[in-house]
């Protein structure tokens, strides 16, 4: 029988706090030397779980994974960019199927290639409707996936999809407006989503202040990632703001 501890942590943190921080760490950016250090300050400052992963990947991922699972008790979770992002030295898998996009490969073709080696891995897959965001400016995930984001106006678009995630029995719903992007996603496109589903949304791309992700948790979003703006500027200090901000 398959474990479902990080999912059960993910709702759990739902209990405790009014919405979740995930850290994500992107292997190209986190040399691991200094991944370990990075892991127990995220862990200190309070954040859910660590999310490892990125669209595009040149670095080994199990030296990082091994670092980081031997360096907290955090939930080490992939967040892969396709089916070589495995690594046996993490908990769980964002098992993503892009579903704002029309790409077989990404809607199915990946995750195919995947299951065996999640299989294997004995890691635990939390299916995840994934929905790429118009965020101001062309994002890795749109280059590499050649899928077109939904608008970012049009929310009326993005809740039926959400809605279909639920229906096929996926367990998150993930809004992402692409690492770096110009604009989070709208705290309307939130509001709009999270009214057609009943399972978590996590909110990225693009959150770059504690101020706006409580902005985006007042909208509706469950969890809140950010990448970028560790990388740029981390200070623990900054990581605590973000989580008490988001645990509200
Ligand atoms: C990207 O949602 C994440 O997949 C985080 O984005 O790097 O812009 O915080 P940022």
């Amino acid at each position: 029988m398959a474990s479902h501890w990080v999912l059960n942590h993910f709702h759990e943190v739902l209990n405790r706090h009014r919405a979740g921080y995930l850290v994500l760490l992107d292997p190209e950016q986190c040399e691991v030397a200094t991944c370990a250090r990075l892991a127990c300050d995220v862990e200190q400052a309070g954040a859910d779980a660590i999310l490892l992963g990125g669209s595009f990947l040149t670095t080994a991922l199990h030296p990082i994974a091994e670092t980081l699972k031997n360096a907290t008790r955090l939930p080490i979770v992939l967040f892969p960019g396709d089916s070589m992002h495995l690594t046996a030295h993490a908990d769980a898998i964002l098992y993503m199927s892009l579903i704002s996009g029309r790409n077989p490969n990404y809607l199915i073709g990946e995750q195919v290639k995947a299951a065996p080696w999640i299989q294997r891995y004995a890691l635990e897959p939390i299916p995840t409707g994934y929905l790429l965001i118009e965020g101001g400016n062309r994002t890795a995930v749109e280059f590499v996936s050649g899928t077109m984001p939904i608008p970012r106006n049009k929310p009326d678009i993005a809740g039926p999809h959400a809605l279909a995630a639920q229906y096929l029995g996926m367990k998150l719903v993930y809004l992402e407006a692409g690492s770096g992007a110009k604009h989070a996603v709208s705290d309307a496109m939130i509001a709009a989503v999270k009214a057609y589903i009943n399972i978590p949304l996590i909110v990225g791309g693009g959150i770059r202040t504690p101020v706006l992700a409580e902005k985006k948790v007042n909208a509706g979003a469950d969890f809140i990632v950010t990448g970028n703006v560790l990388e740029e500027n981390g200070s623990f200090e900054l990581m605590k703001q973000f989580a008490d901000a988001v645990h509200g």
